[in-house]
């Protein structure tokens, strides 16, 4: 999930002198920021730090980060001829500054830890681009699935293919996981989420697979649909929002061949931390430590205490050192019986 960010001190004090943008495409600053939570927290991967916006920018789109309002596209597209304004995508070409951030930042890791790679989905790269920012209702972009759904599909179409581009030349640069956003997968009805969204994060998801590396889906909201996001997309890693419980995820997953990352609630981190401990033993205890990734169900929200992030890492890495909490699923697998 996003581990970068304003409640880290550090990162306040270069976004006291840079914009969110400037920071995201200048490499040395991308770079800088992505090794913060890696120094101060010890987490066991990075994420480069970039944003799921920066393909609609390379599409030609104009993007502002408002303050206290978040990210902005400008004229956003409602029709077919907006669509067609859009300009010939070019990863090495536009998006230069994250190939660049991701060659810096493997450099400077020196083999510490794994860096994340990611990029959204098509669905919600599409949602932003037709609403043009964040919203409660999608009204604009349901309303362009409804009126006009080969337009949509046209503009799912184009977004699938600059995704897979753009992650393999992430690949490319050195990532060593690629994560899958589909941030807005819950805004969309079952069937329509099997129209609008799910074949193009199956493509986009199995274009990739050639880079060999493990690929990770994330679908918050659409968990009712785990065993398809699984089947469909070929994902090594489902993502699992913090919506549902770890032993239903588990056991509706137990036929495919995928490991599961999540899910605890962020705003749970403002809690005292002998709760957070707590909870944090109980998730992994439902998950089970085998094919699991301890994790957030979504991003860290503002105003977390950092401490408070530091206290779940220790948690989780407490856990893996401490031999009596075991989970059985656990001493099964270590005794050969899973
Ligand atoms: O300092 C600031 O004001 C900027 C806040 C911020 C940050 C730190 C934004 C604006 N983006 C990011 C970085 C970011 N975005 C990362 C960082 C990697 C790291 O941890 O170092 C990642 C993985 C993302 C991905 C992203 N951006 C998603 C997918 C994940 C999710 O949260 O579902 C989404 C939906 C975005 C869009 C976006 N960018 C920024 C904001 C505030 C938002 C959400 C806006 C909205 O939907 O209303």
């Amino acid at each position: 999930m996003r581990q970068a960010g304003r409640y880290l001190p550090e990162y306040r004090v270069i976004r006291a002198r840079h914009d969110f943008l400037t920071m995201v495409r200048t490499p040395e600053l991308a770079s800088q920021v992505t090794l913060q939570p890696v120094d101060r927290l010890g987490v066991d991967a990075a994420i480069i730090f970039s944003d799921i916006l920066v393909i609609p920018m390379a599409l030609g789109m104009t993007l502002s980060v408002e303050e206290g309002v978040g990210p902005v596209l400008h004229r956003p597209l409602r029709s077919e001829r907006d669509i067609g304004r859009l300009r010939p995508f070019d990863p090495e070409g536009e998006l230069s500054y994250l190939l660049d951030a991701i060659r810096m930042t493997r450099a400077a890791l020196g083999g510490r830890v794994p860096l994340i790679g990611f990029a959204g989905a098509p669905w919600t790269l599409a949602g932003y681009m037709v609403e043009g920012a964040g919203t409660r209702e999608w009204r604009a972009i349901k309303r362009l699935i409804a009126e006009a759904p080969a337009t949509a599909h046209r503009l799912l179409d184009l977004l699938t293919e600059a995704v897979g581009r753009t992650l393999v030349a992430q690949a490319a640069a050195g990532v060593q996981v690629l994560q899958i956003f589909d941030s807005w997968a819950g805004a969309l009805a079952p069937r329509d989420f099997d129209r609008f969204a799910l074949p193009y994060l199956a493509r986009a998801a199995r274009s990739v697979r050639a880079t060999g590396l493990p690929v990770i889906v994330f679908a918050p909201g659409a968990d009712w649909a785990l065993e398809s996001i699984a089947k469909e997309t070929g994902a090594d890693v489902v993502s699992i929002g913090w919506h549902t419980r770890p032993a239903e995820a588990r056991s509706r997953l137990a036929s495919f061949d995928v490991a599961c990352q999540g899910n605890f609630d962020p705003a749970w981190l403002y809690s005292d931390p002998d709760v957070i401990r707590e909870r944090v033993r109980e998730m992994i205890a439902e998950f089970g430590v085998q094919g699991y990734i301890a994790n957030l169900g979504h991003g860290v929200l503002k105003d977390t205490p950092v401490e408070h992030v530091q206290e779940f890492v220790s948690a989780v890495q407490g856990w893996k050192s401490s031999g009596s909490e075991r989970s059985e699923r656990s001493e099964k697998s270590e005794a050969g019986l899973t």
